[in-house]
């Protein structure tokens, strides 16, 4: 599945209806007066932040969304019927941008957010509004208001629940590849992953996002290597996934070069809820897997994982664990298909 992140959409709001010049005709009645009612109001455009989507691909399918124009004003003081408005349902987290593709209109970060992104035109008064004590038959109306156009973009960033950790080589884009759709490179040079990547990883039935950055190295902090600020991505996260190498000689150091980083870093990010896993145990037989995991273990001072992104040993215990510290109303749970198939 590839990721839909920006999308161009048309949108118009309706125009006003125009009011309307009438006077009340009636047997017997004399002067019967002005009655022309008012127009209706055209509807609005609206975008809100809604549950259980995380792509923007409907809007790959619909980009043109024009709400109704409200109705004239009628006589007998009749008001005309307004437009009905228009609302773009867009998945919490996406970014709506002006025409320039640079402007941020509105960041849609909480659910249920709704913004109004052009109004619709008023209605015009009739002429029934326009009556006064000196002008008793105004034969005037007003027109209605135009409607909106623009042209918006959609942008969506995803936010990560789960953020990937690890010196470089520790076979982070490997976890990803193997747990989610995304296709990061991997190779066994260090600094393969030079962006972040981003991939939807599903567990019983609930789905989390992960995020794969550029490793990080003694001194990051100072700039060092591809330095640390690809921790920005993962600020946001629930929980970080820390991966080691098992097949390195130096694990215990290793696992405290990242948290010295991450302090350096600053934030509250060093206090967020890590997962500690010893990777590549594929690698090793029992004796040594006991021997490392026991290091890492004691450098840690906490309960370490143990798991194969290669042979994909360990990796659901993982990926258990990690939804555990997921909040329930960040996790997405995937659409129940229990629409029977279509038959003839
Ligand atoms: N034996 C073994 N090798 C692994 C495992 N996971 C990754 N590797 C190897 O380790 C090397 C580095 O893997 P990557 O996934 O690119 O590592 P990374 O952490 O993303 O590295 P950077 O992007 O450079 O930070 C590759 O050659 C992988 O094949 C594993 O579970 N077992
Ligand atoms: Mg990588």
């Amino acid at each position: 599945m590839k990721f839909l992140d920006l999308c161009k959409v048309y949108i118009r709001s309706g125009a006003g209806g125009g009011g309307c010049v009438s006077f009340r005709r009636e047997k017997y009645i004399e002067y019967g007066g002005p009655d022309g009612g008012d127009g209706g109001g055209g509807g609005s455009v609206w975008a809100e932040a809604v549950d259980g989507l995380n792509t923007l691909i409907d809007f790959r399918y619909q980009q043109h969304f024009f709400a109704k124009n409200g109705q004239p004003g009628m006589g007998k003081q009749r008001t005309g019927k307004d437009g009905e408005d228009i609302v773009l349902r867009v998945p919490v987290g996406t970014e709506i941008l002006d025409e320039d593709q640079e402007t941020v209109l509105v960041d849609m970060t909480e659910l249920g957010q709704r913004v109004e992104l052009a109004r619709g035109g008023n209605g015009g008064w009739g002429n029934l509004h326009f009556k006064s004590a000196t002008n008793q038959a105004p034969r005037r109306s007003n027109p209605g208001q135009d409607g909106v156009e623009r042209t918006l973009w959609l942008r969506l960033k995803l936010i990560a629940d789960v953020g990937l950790l690890g010196l470089p080589n520790a076979g982070k884009s490997t976890f990803l590849a193997a747990t989610s759709n995304a296709r990061p490179k991997i190779a066994d040079y260090p600094f393969t992953t030079l962006h972040p990547n981003l991939g939807v990883v599903g567990v019983d039935n609930t789905e989390f996002v992960v995020a794969d950055i550029p490793g990080l190295i003694e001194g990051a902090s100072e700039g060092r290597g591809l330095g640390d600020l690809f921790l920005g991505h993962v600020e946001r996260c629930a929980v970080l996934l820390h991966l080691v190498d098992g097949t390195s000689e130096t694990i215990a150091e290793d696992y405290q070069t990242i948290i010295t980083e991450l302090e350096a870093y600053g934030g509250d990010l060093a206090d967020k809820p890590r997962v500690t896993v010893l990777n590549k145990i594929d690698a090793l037989d029992e004796e040594e897997r006991a021997e490392a995991c026991k290091e890492l273990e004691k450098a840690s001072g906490g309960a370490v994982m143990q798991m194969s992104g290669v042979a994909r040993e360990g990796v659901t215990e993982v990926l258990r664990t990690l939804r555990g510290q997921i909040n329930d109303d960040r996790l997405r749970h995937k659409p129940v298909e229990d629409v029977e198939p279509w038959q003839p």
